[in-house]
C-alpha cells in the first residue's frame, strides 16, 4: 500500500504538546508520514507562552510550494497561521487534497490582526473541514454558541460560509464532551465522557490532526472524527502528567489502551 502522507501548517511548540509538534506526533501514531510547514514560532511551556515570532508570508509559501511539489500530501491541515492566513487560503485555492482547518483565532494572538478576518472570510471558504471550538464558532457565526441548539445553529451559517463540513467542539458544555458534526450527511453528534484533568494542552491541534490523518488514509469524514474522537478520548485519559502546569496528552495513546 502507498504510504498516506499528511501535511501540517502551523505553529511550533517547543514543549511538544501542541502545534506542529502534536500533529507529527498525531501522525505518527496513526501511521501516517507527517510533513510540517512552520508559520510561527513560540516560546513555551505547559505554564505559558512569553514570545511568538510571526514568519513572513512569503516564506510560509515557499515551504507549502516545496513539499506539495514533491512529496504531495493526501490531507492537509492549518493551526495557527500567524500572518499567512491570506496566503495560505490563496494557496489552498489549488490544492488537490482535503483541508482541515483548525481556526485557531480566539485571539489576534495567533492571527495578526488583519489576518483573523482573512480566516474567517477565505479560508473558510476553501476547507474540507472546519473544527471550531466553541468560541471559535461563535466568532465565526457572529453569536453566542453554548449549548447543542446553538451549536446546531452555528454549523449550519458556518456551512453557509462555504465551509464543506463543519465540526463543532462543544469540550467546554457542561456534562459530556459533545461535538456536532455537520456534513453532506446531515447531523451527527460525538459524545465522550467528560474526564476531569488540567492536561489538555494541544487538544485541538491533536484531534484535528488525528481527523486529517484519517482523511489522509482515504477513510470517510464520518468515520475519521468516530475514530478521532475515540482517539483524543483515550490521549487525555492517558496523560503523562508532565509539565508543571497545563501538561500535554498522551499522544502514544492506542486504541484500547487506557
Ligand atoms: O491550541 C492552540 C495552539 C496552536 N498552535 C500552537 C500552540 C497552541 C497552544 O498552545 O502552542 C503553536
Amino acid at each position: 500500500m502507498k504510504t498516506p502522507v499528511a501535511l501540517s501548517i502551523a505553529g511550533s511548540d517547543p514543549s511538544g504538546g501542541a502545534g506542529v509538534q502534536a500533529d507529527l506526533k498525531t501522525f505518527h501514531q496513526f501511521g501516517v508520514y507527517g510533513e510540517a510547514v512552520i508559520t510561527l514560532i513560540t516560546v513555551q511551556n505547559t505554564r505559558g507562552i512569553s514570545r511568538i515570532r510571526m514568519l513572513e508570508p512569503d516564506l510560509v509559501l515557499e515551504q507549502i510550494h516545496a513539499v506539495i511539489e514533491d512529496i504531495p500530501p493526501g490531507a492537509a491541515k492549518t493551526g495557527a497561521l500567524g500572518l499567512a492566513a491570506d496566503a495560505v487560503a490563496k494557496a489552498a485555492e489549488n490544492f488537490k487534497f482535503p483541508l482541515v482547518v483548525d481556526p485557531v483565532l480566539y485571539s489576534s494572538r495567533w492571527a495578526g490582526e488583519a489576518q483573523v478576518e482573512a480566516l474567517a472570510e477565505r479560508v473558510v471558504h476553501r476547507c474540507f473541514l472546519i473544527t471550531p471550538n466553541l468560541d471559535e464558532a461563535a466568532m465565526l457565526a457572529g453569536f453566542p454558541v453554548n449549548d447543542m441548539e446553538s451549536m446546531h445553529r452555528a454549523a449550519e451559517k458556518i456551512r453557509a460560509m462555504g465551509a464543506q463540513n463543519v465540526l463543532i467542539k462543544g469540550g467546554h458544555l457542561a456534562g459530556e464532551a459533545a461535538d456536532l458534526l455537520y456534513s453532506s450527511q446531515g447531523f451527527r453528534e460525538y459524545r465522550a465522557a467528560r474526564i476531569e484533568t488540567p492536561h489538555t494542552h494541544g487538544t485541538g491541534c491533536t484531534y484535528s490532526a488525528a481527523i486529517t490523518a484519517e482523511l489522509a488514509k482515504g477513510t470517510p469524514l464520518e468515520d475519521a472524527v468516530e475514530r478521532a474522537k475515540a482517539f483524543i478520548t483515550r490521549a487525555i485519559r492517558s496523560n503523562p502528567g508532565l509539565g508543571q502546569g497545563a501538561g500535554p496528552l498522551n499522544h502514544h495513546a492506542k486504541e484500547d489502551s487506557d
